[in-house]
């Protein structure tokens, strides 16, 4: 991944560029690649795929996403290297603490202290509601997936793209334009990058989401009959939600996020939201819609972060308190 251009010099702190991002890379002896807490496979593709190229170029990387939730086991399909890591045993003190996906410390999880152990860090992200917390910090809010950002990386670094990258790069694309629904042709031509490279998306996708437990089915028919429709909500555009107890949410952990978008499906031009109790009295909320109101918004307001058309927080307190507060945010962001 040397070559021609490193010797370019290391850009100071703040905003930097692609070029600047591979700077920083190459004079980094060792790296920690951390995705948010419960990572989507935009976090998981951009911290995977960055870390196997700098693992093939000689440089040690590991990969790790914040606890206390245990390593999602469909992460192993993206990581043929094994770089990825439980929380616990993620390295102390890196050189270089890389973010991916992360759209504010808080999102780190148990590893937010890394950011004062590493020598340097570099936040790559592409939410609108980022806040800065690394040394550096290559973002951009038009981007539609971090692993775009990801991609531009390894471009100046010289990285040649094989079957592994291509498809961790894949997985995140896919999955953060809404299976190419958004994003437009700059999605779509990395996707065809990533399709010629070696990804090759019904078998990856299929590995990925495509199977789950028969189990699943009696669970998930028991979630969306719970499901709520409150046609006054949001300013009179509506929301429907339904909750995954702590139970459910422990038994099927990787399957639970699936049912927002059949939650969306339904909520014509308002707002969807699935509120999964990760542990008992902390939940998980995500939030879909058009992208107005825009929930970002209100999803920061309640200590989250993400896009105006997909967003998502965690708080403590019982199912009827989120949705009390969730449904005062989509009122304020609508009034
Ligand atoms: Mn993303």
């Amino acid at each position: 991944m040397s070559g021609p251009g490193s010797d370019q010099p290391l850009p100071g702190p703040g905003p930097v560029d692609p070029a600047g991002a591979a700077a920083v890379l190459r004079a980094a002896r060792d790296v920690l690649v951390v995705g948010h807490v419960r990572p989507d496979a935009d976090a998981a593709g951009s911290a995977i795929a960055l870390a196997t190229a700098l693992h093939r170029a000689g440089v040690p990387a590991t990969v790790s996403f914040g606890g206390p939730d245990p390593v999602s086991a469909s992460l192993a399909v993206l990581d043929p290297d094994g770089l990825v890591v439980p929380s616990t045993s993620a390295p102390a003190a890196p050189d270089l603490l890389v973010t991916c996906d992360v759209s504010s410390a808080h999102r780190l999880g148990d590893l937010a202290g890394r950011l004062d152990t590493a020598r340097e860090s570099l936040a790559v992200d592409h939410h609108a509601s980022f806040t800065p917390f690394a040394t550096r910090h290559l973002v951009d809010p038009a981007a539609p997936a971090t692993v775009l950002l990801v991609r531009a990386v390894l471009g100046e670094l010289g990285t040649e793209l094989d079957p592994v990258l291509a498809r961790a790069l894949f997985a995140g694309l896919y999955t953060d334009t809404g299976g190419f629904r958004w994003g437009g042709s700059e999605a779509l031509r990395l996707g065809a990058e990533l399709v010629d490279a070696g990804a090759e998306p019904r078998g990856l996708m299929r590995e990925l989401t495509g199977t789950r437990p028969f189990g699943w089915l009696a669970a998930q028919a028991a979630v969306l009959a719970g499901a709520r429709r409150e046609p006054a909500a949001a300013g009179g555009a509506g929301l429907v939600w339904a909750a995954v107890d702590v139970d459910t949410a422990t038994r099927f952990r990787d399957q639970t996020l699936t049912v927002v978008g059949q939650l969306l499906a339904t909520a014509g031009d308002g707002v969807a939201a699935l509120l999964t109790e990760s542990e008992p009295d902390m939940w998980s909320v995500s939030l879909r819609g058009t992208g107005s109101p825009d929930l970002s918004r209100v999803a920061t307001a309640l200590g989250g972060g993400g896009h105006p058309a997909a967003a998502g927080f965690e708080r403590g307190g019982t199912r009827d308190e989120l949705l009390t507060l969730l449904r005062a945010e989509l009122a304020s962001a609508t009034g």
